[in-house]
C-alpha cells in the first residue's frame, strides 16, 4: 500500500509495511507481527524518542562489545527487515560477528533472511549451519540451536527483540547479554546484563555513531562506563519515563 508522506503517522505506517512485507517475503515471522503491535504500544507510550536513560544504555552497550574478545549480534525475521544496512554496519563498526537466530525457525526463513543480508552487503554472517546448542535449553527445541564461532563463543551477545527464555539462557552461560527491548517489563528486560529499551530503528544508528565516536577509547575507560552501569536504574527510569510523560504529557 502506498502511505501518503502527509500522514501523521507516515513513520509508523512505513514500518509496519516493511514488516508485512517481511512476512510475504518469508522473512519475519507471522508472530514478529503480534511482537511489533507490542512494542508499538511501548514506544507510543514513551513517545517515541531515545530517551536519555536509552542513550546511556546505548553507550554501556556499545563498550562492552567494544571491549569484548567475540561480540556477536543477533539477527531475528524483524531485525532484517527493519534495520538490515544499520545492523551491517554496526558490525563492522565493532568488528562483530552476525548470527542469523531465530525463535521460530525454519530453514527457509534462515535461508532468506541470509539471501536478505547478503543483498544488503553483508558477507560471512554465520546461522545457517548451526552446530551447538545453548544448552540451559531443550536440546531438541529449534530455538536452541546456535553457532560455533558466533553465539555459542561470543563473550558479549546483543539481542534486538529477544524471547525471555533464550535471554536468560544467554545470561546463564555466562554471557553479557545486551538486549533492545521497548517492554522495560519484560522477562528479556530484566534478564540481560545492559536492555536498551528503544525501537530497534532508532537504537542501532545511535549505536553505530557511539561506536565511531569510541572505537578508539582505551580498555580502562571503557572497563570505567561499564562498571558504573546499573540494569536496574535503567529499567526503573524507562518506567518513570512512561509515568512522567503520561502526567505531564512531554
Ligand atoms: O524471527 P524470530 O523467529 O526469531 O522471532 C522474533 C520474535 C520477535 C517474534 C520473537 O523473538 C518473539 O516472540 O519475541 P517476543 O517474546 O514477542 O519479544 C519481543 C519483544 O520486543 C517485546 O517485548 C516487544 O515489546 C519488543 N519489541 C517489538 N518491536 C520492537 C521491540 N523492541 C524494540 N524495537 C522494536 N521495534
Amino acid at each position: 500500500m502506498t502511505i501518503p508522506k502527509t500522514h501523521p503517522r507516515y513513520q509508523s505506517l512505513c514500518i509496519r509495511e516493511r514488516l508485512t512485507d517481511g512476512v510475504r517475503t518469508g522473512i519475519t515471522s507471522q508472530v514478529g507481527l503480534i511482537a511489533h503491535g507490542r512494542g508499538e504500544a511501548f514506544d507510543y507510550l514513551l513517545g517515541e524518542r531515545t530517551t536519555g536513560s536509552a542513550m546511556r544504555a546505548e553507550e554501556v552497550a556499545v563498550a562492552m562489545l567494544l571491549a569484548a574478545r567475540r561480540p556477536v549480534l543477533s539477527v531475528n525475521g524483524n531485525v532484517a527487515v527493519l534495520v538490515p544496512d544499520e545492523i551491517i554496519e554496526l558490525g563492522r563498526a565493532l568488528d562483530a560477528v552476525i548470527e542469523i537466530n531465530l525463535f521460530y525457525r525454519t530453514e527457509e526463513r534462515v535461508r532468506a533472511i541470509a539471501d536478505h543480508l547478503r543483498l544488503h552487503g553483508a558477507s560471512g554472517a554465520l546461522g545457517e549451519h548451526p552446530d551447538a546448542a545453548l544448552h540451559p535449553l531443550p536440546p531438541d527445541h529449534p530455538r536452541s540451536l546456535v553457532c560455533k564461532g558466533g553465539i555459542h563463543d561470543a563473550d558479549v551477545v546483543l539481542v534486538p527483540l529477544e524471547d525471555g527464555d533464550r535471554c536468560q539462557a544467554l545470561a546463564d552461560m555466562g554471557k553479557s547479554v545486551i538486549a533492545i527491548d521497548l517492554n522495560p517489563l519484560s522477562r528479556t528486560a530484566k534478564a540481560a546484563t545492559v536492555t536498551i529499551v528503544d525501537n530497534v530503528v532508532r537504537a542501532i544508528p545511535n549505536m553505530i555513531g557511539l561506536a565511531l565516536r569510541m572505537k578508539d577509547l582505551d580498555a580502562d575507560r571503557l572497563d570505567d562506563i561499564i562498571s558504573r552501569y546499573d540494569n536496574k536504574e535503567t529499567l526503573l527510569a524507562a518506567i518513570e519515563e512512561i509515568v512522567a510523560r503520561g502526567v505531564t504529557g512531554v
